[in-house]
């Protein structure tokens, strides 16, 4: 008999891999790895044994295909696809799901998860680029013969060996690997980058590469203060709530992408062409709030985000949050918050204005107009070949009564 291999080993083994990885290609993404370890062990409850390791990674698709396909290749690793999320409101023409552990073992055990975009290519208004964009796209495979081969093992067998996890974890790690040549002539990409930065990214290149990683740290402010005094070029604001005594949802920051050399097809070495997309980021996570708590969260931040201009954001933030309770007795009451036995259960999610914000500050120079188009869950869904899981479902299972 042969033994098969847990999906959340198969799912650590990847994560490990996909952050030496990218520390390898980034060398600044190690350098902010370095901070957060430091942050972290000066702050009370360093102890956490899940600390070290990378929360999320993020990566952005072209077509249905190969969406359907790496939920094949997340399911191997215990990961489901978990709520949808539009970007066209922030002028981002993708939209998303977070494919991620479910259980509260399955979390303990390794919390990796990876926030994962697709393409909406009617949002291309010019008929003809979005003609060329199918046909670039249709032409390309990102996942290899050994990743199909031992995806489709692992649905019939119900798992893998620990050779065939090994070899699995390598090869779709290539599928995640960044790649300077770039499928794309020069004239190309700068039709595709005009259309929209992120479109060149999502189909001038043979994969889609992570574009970051993002370990989990106790004090963003003290994080992003760190990084602000070693020089890094951290993003203007952090994203989500304010600081509070009760933390709640996701707080985030991140280092502009860098601008690194590509080469595109038929130029020549000595001249070299550039793109901006990669970078590093840090989260803090707090308790998931109920649809209700949810609600009053969205009024307040668009309270904060449309109020007066000439008040610095993070005075705005803070006002507009002062009508969010935030001590533990009154948050549980007045049913705003998850918790079981008393304690608050970590929001384990995304948050859709956040990722817009954070796809904007390493878009630098786009313009941030809104699409009109409807979102289309229906049509994610049916490019993914399943439903994606209700979060708040998720919760309330989790949660006391
Ligand atoms: C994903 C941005 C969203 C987050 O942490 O909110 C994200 C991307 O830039 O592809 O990762
Ligand atoms: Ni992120």
């Amino acid at each position: 008999m042969t033994t098969l291999i847990a999906p959340d080993v198969i799912r650590a083994r990847f994560c490990a891999a996909l952050s030496a990885m990218y520390r390898a290609e980034v060398p600044l993404y190690a350098d902010l790895l370095a901070i957060v370890a430091q942050v972290n062990a000066r702050a009370a409850g360093a102890a956490e044994p899940r600390l070290a390791v990378e929360r999320h990674g993020a990566i952005r698709l072209g077509t249905p295909a190969e969406l359907a396909m790496m939920a094949r290749a997340f399911a191997v690793m215990g990961m489901e696809p978990v709520g949808y999320y539009d970007l066209s409101p922030a002028g981002v023409p993708v939209h998303s799901t977070a494919f991620r552990p479910v259980t509260e073992a399955a979390l303990a055990a390794n919390p990796f998860r990876v926030f994962c975009s697709l393409l909406r290519p009617e949002l291309i208004d010019d008929a003809a680029l979005r003609a060329e964009v199918a046909a670039i796209l249709s032409q390309r495979a990102i996942f290899s013969d050994t990743a199909l081969h031992l995806i489709a093992q692992a649905e019939a067998d119900g798992g893998l060996t620990a050779g065939d996890a090994d070899g699995f974890v390598a090869a779709l790690l290539e599928t995640f690997r960044w790649h300077r040549d770039a499928r794309v002539d020069a004239a190309t990409y700068h039709r595709l980058a005009s259309a929209h930065r992120l479109i060149a990214d999502i189909v001038a290149f043979k994969g889609p590469h992570i574009n970051h990683l993002t370990p989990r740290t106790v004090n963003i402010d003290a994080a992003q203060g760190a990084m602000r005094a070693r020089g890094i070029p951290a993003k203007a604001e952090i994203e989500g709530p304010p600081r509070r005594a009760v933390p709640i949802l996701l707080r985030q920051t991140s280092f502009t992408a860098l601008t690194e050399p590509v080469r595109f097809v038929g130029a020549h070495d000595t001249a070299p062409g550039e793109h901006t997309a990669r970078f590093g980021e840090i989260e803090q996570r707090g308790a998931a709030l109920t649809p209700k708590g949810r609600a009053l969260y969205d009024r307040l931040l668009a309270q904060a985000r449309s109020g007066d201009r000439t008040a610095p954001y993070s005075d705005r933030l803070t006002r507009a949050f002062a009508a969010f309770p935030d001590d533990l007795p009154t948050l549980v009451r007045e049913g705003l918050i998850f918790v079981r036995d008393g304690l608050p259960i970590t929001y384990e999610d995304f948050l859709p204005v956040s990722a817009a914000g954070i796809f904007q500050s390493n878009l630098a120079g786009e313009a941030q107009a809104s699409y009109a188009e409807a979102s289309s869950q229906a049509a994610f869904e049916a490019a993914l070949g399943r439903a994606v899981l209700d979060p708040f479902a998720l919760y309330a299972a989790m949660a006391d009564g």
